[in-house]
């Protein structure tokens, strides 16, 4: 990815933990190294294309002086949010506070925090056989587009597929959906938690009847596993009802573990369940 760089934009400010600092102000200097391909704007000479350099140190002096926090490191953090849902063609930021007037009550040239943010691309699996199943499936996709830093960037068709695993229950409705996220994997389950919960989600029977069910197939390239968390899905690669809505958006995803694409995948399942 290239980079558009600033470096010390001077913005007079109130952030600090001493009341004094949230009355007088003081100086910031800010740097932010942006992530974007530049490559359309160096083949067309067309601002659109890009980043407006100008733009950005404009709204990150206006935002800096609009807004007043105890701490950089909050700063930083809003900032760098704000940033990345505002600004198109931003994929990544590096953003560094230095505040040279810290009062530290010692000589310093400068304190600074320095952060790097950026949007992840998630593939959400989504199923429900409780009531109205498409009215939850469409509600959990809206709702996800609706929370804080995601947007939904793409949605499969929705599937009937026949119950797996627990085979005493009704048919599924299926599906999937590509996410675009600043949340942070643990953040991102919170707010599958809190969207199944208000779709009246009750947790009883494993693998039993839902209204609404999301789990995370892929995030990034990422391999994780925690108590709550296991990224990639530990049985996505068994399931023709998640594989085969992921095969309508993103075929040639391939699993970070086996290196296999999502299309290999869905046909050795269809191998399997013919032989
Ligand atoms: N968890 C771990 N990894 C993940 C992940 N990648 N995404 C934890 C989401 N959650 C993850 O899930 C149990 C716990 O798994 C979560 O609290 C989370 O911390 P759950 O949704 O509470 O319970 P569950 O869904 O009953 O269990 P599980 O094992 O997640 O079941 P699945 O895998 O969701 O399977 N047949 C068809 N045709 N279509 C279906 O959609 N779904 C299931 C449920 C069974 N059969 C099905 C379908
Ligand atoms: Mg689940």
């Amino acid at each position: 990815m290239d980079q558009i760089k600033i470096e010390n934009l001077e913005v007079f400010a109130k952030h600090g933990v001493f009341p004094e600092e949230n009355v007088l102000g003081q100086k910031f200097l800010i740097s932010a190294c942006l992530h974007t391909d530049t490559r359309r704007a160096g083949q067309t000479d067309d601002l659109k294309e890009s980043i407006h350099y100008g733009e950005v140190c404009h709204f990150m002096d206006r935002y800096m002086r609009e807004h007043t926090f105890r701490l950089i490191e909050r700063a930083a953090e809003m900032l760098a949010q704000e940033l990345l849902l505002t600004i198109p063609h931003l994929e990544k930021l590096e953003l560094e506070i230095k505040k040279p007037w810290a009062p530290v009550g010692l000589p310093v040239e400068y304190v600074s925090v320095k952060i790097a943010r950026q949007w992840h691309r998630a593939y959400i699996a989504l199923g429900s056989n409780l009531g109205e199943r498409k009215q939850y499936l469409d509600a959990g996709v809206k709702a996800l587009d609706e929370a804080g830093g995601c947007s939904v960037v793409s949605v499969s068709s929705w599937l009937v597929t026949p119950p797996y695993g627990m085979t005493e229950q009704p048919d599924f409705l299926n599906g999937c959906l590509e996410l675009k996220t600043l949340l942070e994997p643990e953040e991102l389950l919170e707010a599958l938690h809190r969207i199944e919960k208000e779709a009246g989600r009750e947790r009883t029977l494993r693998w039993g009847p839902r209204t609404l069910d999301l789990d995370i197939i892929f995030y990034d390239d990422l391999v994780w596993e925690s108590e709550n968390l296991c990224i990639p899905h530990v049985d996505m690669h068994r399931r023709d009802f998640v594989l085969r809505p992921l095969c309508e958006i993103a075929p040639y995803k391939r699993h970070p573990i086996t290196g296999i694409t999502v299309k290999e995948m869905l046909e050795q399942v269809g191998e399997a369940a013919c032989g």
